[in-house]
Order: structure tokens, then C-alpha cells, then sequence
């Protein structure tokens, strides 16, 4: 058995965001890896060991301790195995990268905030919202990285961070037409992004399944919780993601069946 388990939901972002890591770093095989159905109740040995919180990853030692957040657990994973550094060494350096992570909480909160709204009134505001976000990191990036695609020479921390919500964010192309502008203000993010999502060490996951399992947040339920009307979460893993038909991209005029999802 590895010494180190993730507990883990798949197609997580904060989840993935480990997988990228360790592959860039050739020790994949080095952890496990278990998956957790997110639409039953959590069982109780893993309540147990989380004290009762319930968000995913969370790392699990040999010995039983245990470590939660994606970017604290990125970190210990980084401290581990320093072998192939994917953070920079050199303390300016490192310093940028972190100024760029910052952005990843409020990235990650207008994405989903937008993708959850049920008000076609609040559409066009919420669109704004999101631009501004890209338009930030579109102007950090011109500042520190005008040349790219990556922050420095290659894929690296900022990019592990990143390329899960910018996968995730295929929701937004499909269930709000959501695109970026052919704009100078979003030519470098956009460069950025389409780099990191066809990197080689971030293809764990595809946009067919984020499209299909999200569905339901597309409809404002979030994490495995039940709609009005359904029996099945979008979340559950079975039948698995070929099997199901792609979802009605109009999520403000229909609320799709068990049955026309493929549940
Ligand atoms: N800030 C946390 C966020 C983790 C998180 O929200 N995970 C989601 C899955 S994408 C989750 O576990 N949701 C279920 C829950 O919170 O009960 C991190 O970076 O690890």
C-alpha cells in the first residue's frame, strides 16, 4: 500500500490539482488515491478522521494524520518530494508565483457563484464579473510573463493551481455561452490557459465529463445534493460519462429528468 492516501472525489479541481503535481514530479503511483461518493452521506471512518468537516482532498500519512486544503497539501507534496521542483527556488521568484495563486480564491468563487445562478436577470452582471477576473490575470501576466504562455520557463505551481479551474470553467462555455473575447485585454490569459489545459500532465480529466457531471450545479445544487424532482445526483459514477447523453445546455428554460441524463 503507498504511504500516502488522497481521499478524493473525481473530477475535483482541488483533487486534480494533486494528481498534475505529482505526475510533473514522475510519483503518481507513489499515493493512492480513493474515491468518495459525494452523493451519500460520508461514511463514518472518514468523518472520524476529518473531525467531522467533509470537503475533499484530504491527504492521509502512513500513520494516520491528517492534512485538508488542495494548496497545503500541494505544498507538503512539494516539501516531500523536492526532487523536481514545480514551485520556483529563487525567493522573488516564488514570490510572483504566490502573487498569482492569490488570485485563485476569488477565480474560483466568481466561476462557480456563476455557473450556480438560477437568475437570468443577474446573467449579464455575473458575465462582467468573470471578464474582470480574466482581464486581472490577463494584466498580471503582461507584467511579469508578457512573453509566455507559462508564468516562467514551463508548466509550474501557478499553473497546477490554475488549469483545474480552467477546465471546470468549460461549464461556463456550455451552459452560459460564456467565451472570452477576441480582445487584446484577454490575449495573454487566454494564451496562458490554452496552455495549460493541453499540457500533458493535466489530462485527468475531459470536458465531456466536467460538462456532464456539473450539470446539476448548473441547475444551483452543488456537491452530490439532490434537485426537485430527480432521484440521482449528476455526481454519481454510474452509469459512467460515454453512457449518458450530453446534458440541454439551457439551464434557465428546462430541468432535465433522471431519464433524459442518462441516470
Ligand atoms: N478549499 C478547499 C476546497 C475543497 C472543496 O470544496 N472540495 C469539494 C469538492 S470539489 C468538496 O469536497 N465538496 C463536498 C463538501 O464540501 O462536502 C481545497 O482547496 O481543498
Amino acid at each position: 500500500m503507498a504511504d500516502l492516501t488522497v481521499h478524493h472525489i473525481p473530477v475535483c479541481p482541488f483533487c486534480q490539482r494533486l494528481e498534475i503535481l505529482l505526475s510533473l514530479k514522475g510519483r503518481r503511483r507513489d499515493v493512492g488515491f480513493r474515491v468518495v461518493d459525494v452523493t451519500r452521506p460520508r461514511p463514518d471512518w472518514l468523518l472520524k478522521k476529518t473531525g467531522g468537516s467533509t470537503a475533499l482532498p484530504i491527504l492521509e500519512t502512513a500513520d494516520g494524520r491528517i492534512l485538508k486544503e488542495s494548496l497545503v497539501i500541494l505544498k507538503y507534496l512539494e516539501d516531500l518530494y523536492p526532487e523536481r521542483a514545480v514551485a520556483q527556488r529563487d525567493p522573488y521568484r516564488r514570490a510572483v508565483e504566490n502573487m498569482l495563486t492569490m488570485f485563485e480564491a476569488a477565480f474560483c468563487t466568481q466561476g462557480y457563484g456563476y455557473v450556480m445562478n438560477q437568475d437570468p436577470g443577474k446573467r449579464d452582471a455575473l458575465r462582467e464579473s468573470m471578464l474582470k477576473q480574466y482581464a486581472g490575470l490577463n494584466e498580471f501576466l503582461n507584467e511579469h510573463a508578457p512573453s509566455g504562455p507559462f508564468l516562467f520557463e514551463e508548466f509550474g505551481w501557478a499553473e497546477t493551481v490554475f488549469t483545474p479551474l480552467f477546465m471546470r470553467f468549460w461549464f461556463l462555455e456550455y451552459y452560459e455561452e460564456f467565451e472570452l473575447p477576441d480582445e487584446e485585454a484577454y490575449a495573454r490569459v487566454r494564451r496562458w490557459r490554452d496552455a495549460c489545459v493541453s499540457h500533458p500532465a493535466a489530462q485527468q480529466v475531459t470536458k465531456e465529463q466536467i460538462v456532464k457531471l456539473y450539470y446539476d450545479y448548473a441547475k444551483g445544487a452543488g456537491n452530490g445534493e439532490l434537485l426537485p424532482g430527480r432521484n440521482r445526483s449528476s455526481f454519481i459514477f454510474e452509469p459512467d460519462w460515454p453512457a449518458r447523453p450530453w446534458p440541454p445546455s439551457d439551464k434557465y428554460r428546462h430541468s432535465a429528468t433522471d431519464g433524459e441524463l442518462g441516470l
